[in-house]
């Protein structure tokens, strides 16, 4: 008899230890600190180079989600360094510092080891270890219970990362399409929505800028440099090295602001009103690409007319950017272009008007004409693979929109925050989620609200996380689920557009350490568990992979050898070059007036719309990426771990000194709501403007069995208990959380 939990504590000590499963490895036995046995395990040395000769085998990294391909350098099985694959156009034969330290998710002594069960033990609950068919069967009953009493809807699954793949087809074969992923409304749907409407096409990852021949880059908080997708630093590093204008839009001092010829520390929550004010200065001052303006867009008559009060000196006060620099760099934009770049940004979900302020950049790239011309935006080569035969999905009966029937209209992909929304008690519409699967994210840290997260969590008669950590949500979990790192697995082909596209393929370097096991394999035992055989006709991962393989005239023997493949489609990148471009609108043309936004009864012209400021003695909390993690992924990894253990806090010198705080002191901040963090350091520096301060996201973990990660340093998302809402695609605006400090004497 299964138990069924109405209230989930969060479990953040070992397991009760089952000594005896069937563990891959030597296992010792130890006794943790509350009494309970804890089942120990050798640490993995690294191979020196001179113990032998290396095996290479090919890898796509899993550190991020930029793919890079590379080769696993191993000798007598042990790991020895992780390179990159030179004919990958992805990673030009260089992986970022994260990937190179990706041997460390390998190592990593505090990996998830076994399944785990949720149980009670004293009247206190806690995880037991379990057997995989154990596991597997639990998930399969529970599931199908659901899918009896609710339907098959009202299982969610939540997924980030490339084993999610398997997960997702589960899901369509047991007939739900209620699939998300933090990266839509965490991350880049407002982009993704913005440039649709402007151009009928998404920007699209990696991302199409043409960075290498820019001439001129606007950085409006992308903080590339920080943020470390592989070939967007390279090229980035590349065109500062030949000389191109950087200008960078940032409150705070980054890495990519000190490249800069023009570093504009706005005043935040105010971009919108500076690329307004652009916009402005270079249709007063005829800047415009007048042929490119003519030919390819519509309503430059609407627009020049709703910018027309968007002057400089309008902006100046907003923004604190001084009206002589606004006119300044929009003409040096102007002189570079069309090579001139506004990046459309990446994280974007900031204030809650994202679109519309992605929109305006869009705008912008317009009226320099740089969408489809070198140094701004290239058209990709798309790669194709044909895809694995399956038989059709069933049809599902809801779907997560029906619960917002009038709201985020234009949200092309699911919402993460509107899935765990209508797993709150109260939802009648389509139908209330019973059950999450989760696969590589961990919703505490990445899903703003997270005391909605927790509440949602309370509703759920299954919560399934499967990961490669014992990360927050695993906490959570009425079963977790131990998968192998990437560096053990097989996964799917990574398919990717570029300049010229390409596959990549990633095989295991190593045998899964402990119990672990690849996502396919757990996807595909629980397929058959649920009667779903038939959707999972493949003999075996390398079959499934050599079929896909063999379409194109290649196999799974020619990509263990080459790791990469460049395919053939190549057209035009560039007008330059010939392109024709074509723009799925309405109109057919770059909407600079969006008929689709007005048919919605949206500002079909961005318009501005102010956002509240932080009250006497909180400052506004803005976060970022450090270039040695990966949101909370690594923290924990033994090799970036050392890099950096612990996020700070950057406080402007003045607000420091107001507050008594000095650099290296330890601090709790406290958001509106009466939130503390963790204690943090403090770093007091004058690379931030005094109104805001500033935290790497991905530190501050709660859970114990992270043993290096745990309480080190602050976790923004506890903080962020507001949101403002994207009521165009539901993105959530996450920077409109205030805090204040107490110090730690
Ligand atoms: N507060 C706050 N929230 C944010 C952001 C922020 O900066 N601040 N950023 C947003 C952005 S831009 C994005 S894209 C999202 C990212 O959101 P997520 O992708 O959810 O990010 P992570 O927190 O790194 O969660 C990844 C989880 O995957 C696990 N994992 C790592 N490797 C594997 C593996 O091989 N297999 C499995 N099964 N699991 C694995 C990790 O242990 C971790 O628990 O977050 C968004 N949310
Ligand atoms: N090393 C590393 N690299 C990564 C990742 C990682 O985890 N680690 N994650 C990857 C992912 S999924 C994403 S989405 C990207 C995110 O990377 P970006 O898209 O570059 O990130 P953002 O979070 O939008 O921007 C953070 C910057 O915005 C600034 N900022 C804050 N508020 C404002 C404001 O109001 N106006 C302006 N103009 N700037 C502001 C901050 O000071 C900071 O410098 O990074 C990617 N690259
Ligand atoms: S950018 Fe770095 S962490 Fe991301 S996939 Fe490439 S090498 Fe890995
Ligand atoms: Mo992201």
């Amino acid at each position: 008899m299964s138990i069924e939990f109405t209230r989930r504590e969060f479990i953040k000590i070992s397991g009760l230890g089952l000594g005896g499963l069937a563990a891959g490895g030597a296992m010792l036995h130890a006794f943790s600190g509350n009494g309970q046995q804890e089942t120990a395990y050798p640490e993995v040395a690294l191979a020196d180079f001179s113990e032998g000769t290396a095996t290479l085998t090919p890898t796509v990294c899993e550190i991020c989600f930029w793919q890079c391909a590379g080769w696993v350098h191993s000798i007598n099985g042990k790991p020895w360094k992780i390179i990159g694959n030179k004919n990958d156009p992805n990673s030009n034969g260089r992986l970022c510092p994260r990937g190179t330290g990706g041997i460390g998710a390998y190592l990593d002594n505090d990996r998830l080891k076994t399944p785990l069960i949720r149980t009670v033990v004293d009247g206190k609950q806690t995880f037991r270890e379990a057997s995989w068919e154990e596991a597997l069967d639990f998930i399969a009953r529970r599931m199908q219970k659901i899918a009896r009493k609710y339907g098959p809807e009202c299982i969610a699954l939540f997924t980030h990362g490339s084993g999610g793949t398997y997960f997702k087809h589960l899901m369509h074969a047991f007939g739900s399409n209620n699939i998300t992923a933090p990266s839509y409304a965490q991350c880049r749907g407002p982009r993704e929505e913005a440039y649709l409407l402007t151009y009928g096409e998404g920007v699209g990852s990696p991302e199409r800028t043409d960075l290498r021949s820019a001439k001129c880059i606007v950085l409006i908080g992308s903080h590339i440099g920080e943020n470390m997708h592989n070939t967007q630093v390279q090229e980035f590093a590349d065109a500062v090295a030949a000389g191109s204008t950087v200008i960078t839009v940032d409150p705070r001092y980054s890495v990519a602001a000190s490249k800069s010829k023009y570093w504009l520390p706005i005043r935040p929550a105010t971009d919108l009103a500076l690329l307004l004010a652009w916009i402005h200065v270079i249709i007063e001052e005829k800047l415009y690409d007048a042929e490119y303006v003519e030919k390819y867009t519509t309503g430059f008559e609407e627009l020049k007319e709703a910018v027309q009060d968007y002057t400089p000196e309008w902006a100046y006060p907003i923004t604190t950017i001084k009206p002589s620099v606004i006119r300044e760099t929009a003409r040096e934009m102007a002189w570079h272009a069309p090579a001139t770049i506004v990046h459309p940004g990446r994280h974007v979900t900031w204030y809650g008007d994202d679109t519309q302020r992605v929109r305006a950049g869009a705008i912008l790239n317009a009226l320099l004409g740089s969408w489809g011309r070198r140094g701004g935006f290239y058209f990709p080569n798309k790669a194709y693979v044909p895809k694995y035969p399956y038989p059709k999905y069933p049809k599902p009966r809801h779907s997560w929109r029906e619960a917002f029937p009038d709201q985020y209209p234009l949200a092309n992909l699911s919402i993460a925050n509107g899935l765990r929304d209508m797993t709150l008690p109260g939802n009648k519409k389509g139908c209330q989620f019973k059950g999450w699967l989760v696969y590589g994210t961990n919703l505490l840290f990445t899903l703003p609200e997270p005391q909605k997260t927790i509440e949602a969590i309370q509703n759920l008669d299954l919560l399934v996380a499967i990961d490669l950590m014992p990360a927050e949500i695993t906490g959570y979990a009425d079963v977790v689920l131990p998968e192998c790192s990437y560096l053990e697995r097989y996964d799917d082909l990574r398919i990717l557009p570029g300049r010229v596209p390409s596959i990549a393929l990633r095989a295991p370097a190593f045998e899964p350490r402990f119990n672990s096991k690849p996502g396919w394999w757990i996807a595909r035992e629980l397929g058959i568990r649920l009667g779903l055989q038939k959707y999972f006709p493949w003999k075996n991962i390398e079959e499934y992979l050599d079929t896909r393989l063999k379409k194109i005239g290649s196999s799974l023997k020619e990509m263990k050898e080459k790791g990469v493949l460049i395919l053939d489609e190549q057209a035009p990148l560039y007008i330059e070059e010939g392109l024709e471009p074509e723009f799925d609108t309405p109109s057919g043309k770059i909407e600079l007036y969006s008929s689709i936004l007005e048919s919605y009864g949206f500002d079909p012209i961005p318009r501005y719309t102010e956002h509240e400021q932080p009250p006497q003695g909180y400052y506004r909390m803005i976060y970022g990426r450090t270039p040695t993690h990966t949101f909370g992924r690594t923290s924990n990894n033994p090799i970036l771990h050392e890099t950096m253990p612990e996020n700070e806090v950057w406080i402007n010198t003045r607000i420091a000194k107001l507050h008594g705080i000095r650099n290296g002191d330890y601090v709790v901040l406290i958001n509106q709501d009466g939130v503390r963090s963790n204690k943090v350091k403090a770093k007091v520096t004058e690379r931030i403007r005094h109104d805001s301060v500033y935290l790497v996201h991905g530190f501050g973990h709660t859970d114990k069995r992270l043993k290096r990660a745990h309480l080190r340093g602050a976790n923004d998302n506890a903080l962020i208990t507001q949101v403002a809402v994207d009521p165009i695609m539901g993105g959530t605006g996450m920077r409109g959380n205030f805090v204040t400090f107490e110090r730690i004497s």
